[in-house]
């Protein structure tokens, strides 16, 4: 059975862009495949963090991946910091990845343009993710877009260490979805969706109340030519919409388009779609959040189960690279 795996960083409320450029794709794999899933919240320290914040943000993540519909029994779900193998292999990562390779990541340069303190972990940070995905001999990466050169990076360390060393790592895919891998911000239409923007009319959160959903996509920036058709180049913010109802109904966007003639149909519908696709795992979450001991216990059963398997890469990297067992 082929093996997956992706992360999430417990960064703040997860949105509509987590959920259709990831998270849903999360929930399919878990069927067909042996998933693990996992909180990174050591690459959350990247970036300056409130302690009691990330904390809890870690255990509310927790109970949303749930909500949506991760399920412990059939997939494993864990949270980085407790699986100590993520930053022992980093470092062999960290020294397998160029300096060069590293100053070329989009996501650095984005990330530390608005950043007061650059910390070196930010820098570093596609080593630690090369670790996570390598640790699990990980055929498939479903991620959404944005995260195609984290991944591509990921292969070329497998690769080079492998050529190095020996063959010690599975050289992994990335898995895009075809709607929804790029949800854009509703009212900046020409930059994705995104938890550290802070852009609260632009960002519909999954656990955002109906009215809120409603006024927020009536309120979308669209454009004054008034004909709705699937076109980012020239028309993102309507294109945003109807990628949004097509991910949300898993029809594609071009065909969504050819259903209506005016915009406030198209919002209408995507409202619909939306608050429709939201308010069961509202719903879910209310519920998990009442036993916060239950959730903790899940996750550590999630951490044993990881661990088995990167314990035992670890060990195979270590030994190949040439470090002397204890
Ligand atoms: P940040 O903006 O702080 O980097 P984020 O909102 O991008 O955070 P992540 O934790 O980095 O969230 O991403 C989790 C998953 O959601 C990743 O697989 C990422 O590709 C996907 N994702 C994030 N934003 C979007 C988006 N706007 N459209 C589609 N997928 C997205
Ligand atoms: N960089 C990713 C989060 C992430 C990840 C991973 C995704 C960390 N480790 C391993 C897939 C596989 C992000 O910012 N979305």
């Amino acid at each position: 059975m082929a093996r997956v795996f992706s992360g999430i960083q417990p960064s703040g409320d997860l949105h509509l862009g987590n959920l259709l450029g990831a998270l849903m794709n999360w929930v399919n794999h878990q069927e067909e495949h042996d998933a693990v899933y996992c909180i990174v919240d050591l690459h959350a320290l990247t970036l300056p963090k409130d302690p009691e914040e990330l904390r809890s943000n870690t255990l509310q993540l927790a109970q949303l991946l749930m909500a949506v519909g991760l399920d412990p029994n059939k997939s494993t779900l864990f949270v980085q910091s407790h699986v100590q193998e993520h930053s022992q292999l980093a470092w062999l990562m960290e020294c397998t990845v160029s300096f060069g390779e590293l100053s070329r990541m989009t996501a650095f340069k984005d990330k530390s343009d608005r950043s007061e303190f650059i910390s070196a972990g930010l820098f570093t940070y596609p080593a630690l993710q090369a670790a996570d995905i390598l640790l699990y001999d990980t055929d498939l990466v479903p991620v959404g877009d944005d995260q195609r050169q984290h991944i591509e990076i990921t292969r070329d360390v497998a690769e080079r260490f492998n050529h190095r060393f020996g063959e010690t790592f599975v050289v992994p895919q990335h898995v895009i979805p075809k709607a929804g891998a790029r949800v854009m911000d509703l009212q900046h239409p020409e930059r994705k969706m995104s938890k550290s923007e802070h852009s609260v009319n632009g960002t519909i959160n999954v656990l955002e109340n109906p009215d809120s959903v409603r006024k927020k996509i009536k309120r979308a920036v669209t454009d004054s030519d008034g004909e709705v058709r699937f076109d980012f180049e020239e028309k993102a913010g309507v294109s945003n919409l109807l990628s949004i109802l097509g991910a949300a109904k898993g029809i594609p966007p071009s065909e969504v388009a050819t259903s209506f003639e005016r915009y406030g149909d198209l919002k209408a519908a995507t409202a619909d779609a939306v608050i429709e696709l939201l308010s069961p795992i509202q719903e879910r979450f209310a519920d998990l959040q009442s036993d916060p001991a239950e959730t903790r216990r899940l996750l550590q059963v999630g951490a044993d189960k990881a661990r088995e398997v990167a314990s035992a890469t670890l060990t195979r990297a270590q030994h190949n690279c040439g470090l002397l067992e204890s």
